[in-house]
C-alpha cells in the first residue's frame, strides 16, 4: 500500500505538527504513516507549558527499519518531515530519505524546516537548525521554509520582494527545485502573502489577513501537508501552491469564525478538499 510517511511532532491536544498535518493528507485521499519526533501534551505555545519528550534519533531510524522489515518502505511516496525534537534525528532523517528514495526513485523529499521563533514561544531544540541548513535541505525535493527559515539558508536578508525572489532562486541552486515560502511577512501588512520557486518561474499568493486574538499555530505544518497532498495527485506545483493557499484560509476562517486557538481542520474537512474561496495566483516577472 502507497503512503506519505510523516516525521514531525505529535501533540495530543489540539493541532500542531503530525497532529496539524496527516488529517489533511488523509482527507485528500492519501494513506499516512506518522512517525513522531516527539510526544507533547500540547504545542509549546501555551503559556502554561507543556508536557512530554522528544524521541531519539535512534527511535526514528528503528521504526523506519521495521516498515523496512515489512517491505513497505518501496512504497513510500514521500517523505515530509516538520518540527525535529533533536539534532541526532536530522541524522536520522537523512538516512530515511537516502533509503527511501534508493528502493523508490520516485519518491519526493518535502522538508518543512521549522527552526523556532522563541518570540512566539515556538521551542526548537539546540543545533537543530545548523543541520537543517547545512544537511537537510540541500538533499530536500521541496523545501517550505518562512521568511526567515528561508533567509538563513540562503545567508541573506529579505525585506521586499525583490530580495525574496533573488533568495529562492539561489535556493534552487542550493538542491531544492521548489521553494514554497510559506510566510513572507516582509512583503505587506494587510495581506498574507506565499510565494513559490521552481524552474517555471516565481508566483504570489495573498488572502485577506485574518485578526486573531493569538495567531493559530500548525499553518505551516498545515500548509506543507496540503502542497505534498497537491504535488502526489499529480498537480503542477502552481496548481498544488493555489490550492494549498486556498485550503488552509478556509481551515483559518473556520478557525477565526469559531473564535478558536486552535485550528479546526476537522470542522473545514470538506473545504481542505475543495476549498469555497479561490484566490488565483499571479506571476512575478522579474
Ligand atoms: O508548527 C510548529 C510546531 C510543531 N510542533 C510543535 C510546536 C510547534 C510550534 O510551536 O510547538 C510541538
Amino acid at each position: 500500500m502507497k503512503g506519505i510517511l510523516s516525521i514531525q511532532s505529535h501533540v495530543v491536544y489540539g493541532h500542531a505538527g503530525n497532529s496539524s498535518a496527516v488529517f489533511p493528507m488523509q482527507r485528500m485521499g492519501f494513506e499516512v504513516w506518522p512517525l513522531h519526533t516527539v510526544q507533547f501534551s500540547n504545542h509549546t505555545q501555551y503559556k502554561e507549558g507543556w508536557t512530554g519528550k522528544a524521541f531519539s534519533g535512534d527511535d526514528i531510524s528503528e521504526l523506519v527499519a521495521g516498515i523496512e522489515g515489512i517491505e513497505q518502505l518501496k512504497n513510500c511516496e514521500a517523505v515530509l518531515t516538520g518540527y525535529q525534537g533533536s539534532a541526532s534525528q536530522c541524522l536520522a532523517i537523512i538516512d530515511t530519505v537516502k533509503k527511501v528514495k534508493q528502493l523508490n526513485p520516485n519518491a519526493i523529499y518535502i522538508c518543512d524546516p521549522v527552526m523556532g521563533d522563541p518570540e512566539k514561544g515556538c521551542i526548537v531544540a539546540d543545533g537543530i537548525a545548523d543541520y537543517l541548513i547545512n544537511d537537510v535541505m540541500p538533499i530536500a525535493d521541496a523545501i517550505v521554509p518562512n521568511q526567515f527559515e528561508l533567509s538563513q539558508f540562503v545567508g541573506m536578508e529579505i525585506n521586499n520582494l525583490a530580495d525574496a525572489v533573488t533568495a529562492c532562486q539561489k535556493a534552487l541552486t542550493m538542491g531544492p527545485k521548489m521553494v514554497l515560502v510559506k510566510h513572507l511577512h516582509s512583503i505587506s501588512d494587510d495581506k498574507f502573502t506565499m510565494m513559490l520557486a521552481t524552474q517555471n518561474g516565481c508566483f504570489l499568493a495573498q488572502r485577506p489577513h485574518l485578526k486573531f486574538d493569538k495567531q493559530p499555530v500548525g499553518v505551516g505544518d498545515l500548509i506543507s501537508s496540503l502542497f505534498t497532498a497537491g504535488l502526489l495527485k499529480g498537480w503542477a506545483p502552481e496548481q498544488a501552491f493555489e490550492h494549498a493557499h486556498n485550503a488552509c484560509y478556509a481551515v483559518l476562517k473556520e478557525t477565526h469564525k469559531r473564535g478558536e486557538w486552535e485550528l479546526q481542520t476537522i470542522a473545514a474537512q470538506d473545504e481542505i478538499v475543495a476549498p469555497s474561496e479561490v484566490f488565483p495566483i499571479s506571476t512575478i516577472n522579474e
